[in-house]
Formats: C-alpha cells, structure tokens, sequence
C-alpha cells in the first residue's frame, strides 16, 4: 500500500463542541499523521467553492451556511492508504449509519452537522489540499 495524503476538516459543529482534541485522538489512534493543520474561518465564497460538487443538491445552501458558521479545523492527514482510511475513521455520511467506534457515530449531531469531512478519492484529496495549503504548511 502506498503513502497517501488526504485532506480532512473539522466542521463548525465539532469545533463550536470543543471536540478537536477528541477528533484528532482518533485521527492518530488509527495511525494517520497530521501533518498540516490550521483554524480558520471560511467565507461565503470559499464554501461555494470547495463544495461547488454539490452545487445542484438540495441541501447544498444550507450547507454551505453550515460550513460558515463558526470556525473549522482544516488538516492533511498522512499514511498509508490514507484517503479509504480516513473515510472509515469517518464512517457513514449519515451518523445513523456510522459504524461503531467512528468519529461521526461518537461525535455528528446530523447528516449535515457531521463533524467532518474527508477527500474521497486521492485525486480530489490533491484539489482540496492545494486549495487550503501552501506546499511549506505541510510537514510530513
Ligand atoms: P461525505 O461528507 O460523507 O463525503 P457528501 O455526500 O460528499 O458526504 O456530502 C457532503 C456534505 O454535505 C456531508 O458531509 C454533509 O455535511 C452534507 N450532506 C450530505 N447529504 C446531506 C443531506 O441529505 N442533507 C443535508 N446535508 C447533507
Ligand atoms: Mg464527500
């Protein structure tokens, strides 16, 4: 298996909750690195743009209302076959269907305020990672 790079964020649900620490103990339970990680507060424009994927959903102006709420934690996570991963950290999109043990069982309110997000493929986790972080912020 190869060394990969995925891009995670800790939504406004979880760090209004003040479960960073909490999250990030899972993130480095599983053996994934963080590698790069800020705080930061997104702009109207900079949500539409990292969730433009789902500009024809229903639910994408809510969404996007979500994500701009308060701060949110963005990271690189780094190991081996880090993208699939950190999707089963995650678990399920919808806390109802995570498995146990996952952050999104342990910690999402709801299918929107899940806690967090995490790249799907390792060509998006590349995208993400250039939009949210200059080479020189990732330590590996
Ligand atoms: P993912 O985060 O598990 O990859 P996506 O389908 O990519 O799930 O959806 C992006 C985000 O949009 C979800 O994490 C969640 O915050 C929100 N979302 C997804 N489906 C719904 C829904 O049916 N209602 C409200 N929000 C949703
Ligand atoms: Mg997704």
């Amino acid at each position: 298996m190869a060394i990969e790079r995925t891009f995670s964020i800790i939504k406004p649900d979880a760090t209004r909750r003040n479960l960073t620490g909490a999250i990030n103990a899972k993130i480095e339970a599983s053996g994934l690195r963080i590698v790069a990680q800020k705080r930061v507060k997104w702009s109207k424009a900079e949500a539409e743009a990292f969730y433009g994927v789902h500009k024809a959903r229903p639910f994408f102006n809510d969404l996007v209302g979500f994500m701009i709420s308060g701060p949110i934690v963005v990271q690189v996570l780094e190991g081996e076959n880090a993208v699939a991963k950190y999707r089963d950290v995650m678990g399920a999109t919808n806390p109802a269907n995570a498995a146990p043990g996952t952050i999104r069982k342990d910690f999402a309110e709801s299918i929107e305020a899940n806690s967090v997000h995490g790249s799907d493929s390792l060509e998006n986790a590349g995208i993400e990672i250039g939009q949210n972080f200059k080479p020189a912020e990732i330590v590996g």
